[in-house]
C-alpha cells in the first residue's frame, strides 16, 4: 500500500510517520521551499503529546517542551492575581503532561524522525484525480504522483479540500488580532514554570515557557480585519493596544524583536462533517481549521494522523472503507474541538462584554478545577486517552 501526502507540516509529517510504522510506503510533496510557520510555538496538551508517544517521540518533545507547572490568570492593568494553580491534578487525572513548543523546533523533530531528505519540497499541487484503483496528483512543475491513497494535508488553505467537498469553504475571521513570537525568560514579566495571562478590555498577552530559557508570547486584541499594519508598525501598535497595562506586560512589549513576532488574524472554518471522498482524506487544517484558543490545532492533527494510521492497519474491507472508518471517528471530535475553540474565543475577546466582565468576575473564584475540569475534558476526548 502506498501513501501520496500532500503537505509537510505539522499534520502531513505526524501522518507520514504514522503510516510508516505500520509498513505503508509514504511520498510527502510539500508546496514551498523552506517551511517556516505562521506561529512561533504551540502547546501541545496531554492528547497531542500521547499521539507523539504513540509515534515513538516522546523523549524528543519533552526536551523541547517548557516546563508548565502552574497556570494564572492576572488583571492587565494592576496585574493582580485573579487566580495561580498547580496543572498537576490534571497531568494526574489524564497521564501526561502539557508540552508549549517552538513550531520550528516541532516542525524539525517531525522532519528529522520521518526522514528529511525523503520530503520533495517546492512541489505545490495543482489538482488530483481519482482513478480505478488509486489516486493522482499533480504538481505546478508537472511533476505526477501516483498512489493507493492521497492524504490531503495541505493547511487552512487547503486546494484539495474542494475536490473532497465539491464545494468552496469560507474562512471566517474570528475577530481578533494575534501577534506571536518568542523571548528569553524574564522572571520580572512572569514566573518561568508558568502559563501566565493577563486580562482586560477583551485583550490578552500571555506568556508559556518553552525549553532554551524562552517564552513563547501571544498578544491578542479584538480589531476589524485588514488594517494597515506590519513589523514596521508592531511596537507602536502594541503600545497603543496596551495603554495603561502593567509594567511586565509594558517590559515584553519594549523586549520583544518585531522583525520575529508575527501579526496573523485569527480565522477559522464552519466545521462541515466531511474528511472523505473514496481514496481521498482530509487531515488536520485542510479538514478542520480552529482558532487557536484551547491550544488544539496541532493536537488535532496529530490525533488524525493517530486514528488514520490505526484505521489502515486494523482494517482488512479495503482502502475506502478504512477511510470511512476514519471519518466516523474523527468528525465529532474535530468538530467539537473547532466549537468549543470558537466559544472560548467569543468570551475572552469580549464579542459579548458582560459575559466576559462575567469572565473575568469568575476567574477571581477560580481554584483551577473549572479550568483544569474543562481541559480534561478536552483532553480525554482524544483517541488515546
Ligand atoms: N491562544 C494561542 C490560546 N495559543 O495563541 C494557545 C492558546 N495555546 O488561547 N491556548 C493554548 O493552549
Amino acid at each position: 500500500m502506498k501513501a501520496v501526502i500532500i503537505g509537510g507540516g505539522i499534520g502531513g509529517l505526524s501522518a507520514a510517520i504514522a503510516l510508516k510504522r505500520c509498513g505503508i510506503e509514504t511520498e510527502v510533496y510539500e508546496a514551498v521551499k523552506e517551511i517556516k510557520p505562521v506561529g512561533a510555538a504551540i502547546s501541545i496538551w496531554p492528547n497531542g503529546v500521547k499521539c507523539l508517544n504513540y509515534l515513538g517521540l516522546h523523549e524528543n518533545i519533552t526536551a523541547l517542551g517548557g516546563n508548565m507547572a502552574y497556570l494564572a490568570y492576572n488583571d492587565g492593568h494592576s496585574a493582580t492575581t485573579l487566580t495561580r494553580f498547580s496543572l498537576s491534578p490534571l497531568v494526574q487525572a489524564v497521564g501526561e503532561r502539557p508540552y508549549p513548543v517552538a513550531r520550528a523546533e516541532l516542525q524539525n523533530m517531525l522532519l528529522e524522525q520521518y526522514g528529511k531528505d525523503a520530503v520533495q519540497f517546492g512541489k505545490r499541487v495543482t489538482h488530483i484525480e481519482e482513478q480505478q484503483d488509486g489516486v493522482c496528483a499533480w504538481f505546478e512543475d508537472g511533476h505526477k504522483a501516483t498512489g493507493d491513497l492521497l492524504i490531503a494535508a495541505d493547511g487552512t488553505h487547503s486546494v484539495i479540500r474542494n475536490w473532497v467537498l465539491g464545494y468552496q469553504t469560507e474562512r471566517r475571521y474570528a475577530g481578533y488580532v494575534n501577534w506571536n513570537g518568542l523571548v528569553d525568560i524574564d522572571e520580572t514579566i512572569a514566573p518561568a514554570d508558568q502559563w501566565t495571562t493577563f486580562v482586560a478590555e477583551g485583550k490578552r498577552v500571555s506568556l508559556m515557557p518553552v525549553a532554551g530559557n524562552r517564552f513563547y508570547f501571544f498578544f491578542d486584541v479584538p480589531l476589524p480585519k485588514g488594517l494597515d499594519e506590519d513589523r514596521d508598525t508592531l511596537r507602536g501598535d502594541l503600545k497603543r493596544y496596551f495603554s495603561g497595562w502593567c509594567p511586565p506586560v509594558q517590559k515584553l512589549i519594549d523586549t520583544l524583536d518585531p522583525q520575529t513576532t508575527n501579526r496573523i488574524e485569527i480565522h477559522d472554518i464552519e466545521p462541515f462533517m466531511q474528511l472523505v471522498r473514496g481514496r481521498v482524506a482530509l487531515l488536520g487544517d485542510a479538514g478542520h481549521s480552529t482558532t487557536p484558543d484551547i491550544g488544539q490545532g496541532g493536537c488535532a492533527a496529530m490525533e488524525d494522523a493517530v486514528v488514520l494510521a490505526i484505521a489502515l492497519q486494523t482494517n482488512s474491507l479495503g482502502i475506502e472503507d478504512a477511510l470511512q472508518r476514519y471519518q466516523e471517528k474523527r468528525n465529532e471530535r474535530v468538530k467539537d474541538l473547532v466549537l468549543k475553540a470558537r466559544k472560548r474565543c467569543d468570551v475572552t475577546h469580549g464579542k459579548d462584554q458582560q459575559a466576559t466582565h462575567a469572565w473575568y468576575d469568575e476567574l477571581k473564584t477560580e481554584t483551577g478545577e473549572r479550568i483544569m475540569a474543562g481541559i480534561e475534558d478536552t483532553v480525554m476526548g482524544g483517541p488515546l486517552a
